[in-house]
């Protein structure tokens, strides 16, 4: 039973770098939101993904406080790669995005990374509902 849990956890640190190929590198991505203030209190969505494929690479929820969020992913970005951000409010509960105004949806080019890095969003941004697709 000891080697057994010893063995997860290897397996658990082994996969802390799970993009797939390890050719590059892969760096850490911290989003900070501002001027949600509309939203305080809501849950906000978010994902990320990868513009060349289309795939998901990640998703987390968070709560809208003082007009504001913090996320952040750690090892997500692979060097030169370019990722979209979506995330929305739902504004209307019904556990779905729709598109806005009904639900404040909106997306965020994520810049091919050389270092860890950090995504300025703003709730001022114009929605955008084609961001639905990745919820
Ligand atoms: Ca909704």
């Amino acid at each position: 039973m000891k080697s057994l849990a010893l063995l997860a956890l290897i397996l658990a640190a082994a996969g802390c770098g799970e993009s797939g190929n390890d050719l590059g590198a892969s760096y850490d991505l911290s989003v900070l939101g501002s001027g949600f203030g509309a939203d305080d209190g809501r849950v906000l969505y978010f994902a990320v993904t990868r513009t060349d494929t289309g795939t998901i690479v990640a998703t987390d929820t968070t709560t809208v406080r003082a007009g504001g969020f913090e996320l952040s992913f750690s090892s997500l970005l692979d060097q030169g790669v370019t990722y979209e951000a979506d995330y929305y409010v739902d504004v209307n509960g019904n556990g779905r995005c729709d598109a806005p105004p009904t639900d404040h949806v909106w997306r965020e080019a994520v810049p091919a990374a050389q270092s860890n890095a950090t995504l300025q969003v703003s709730g001022a941004t114009g929605y955008d509902g084609s961001a639905c697709t990745a919820f």
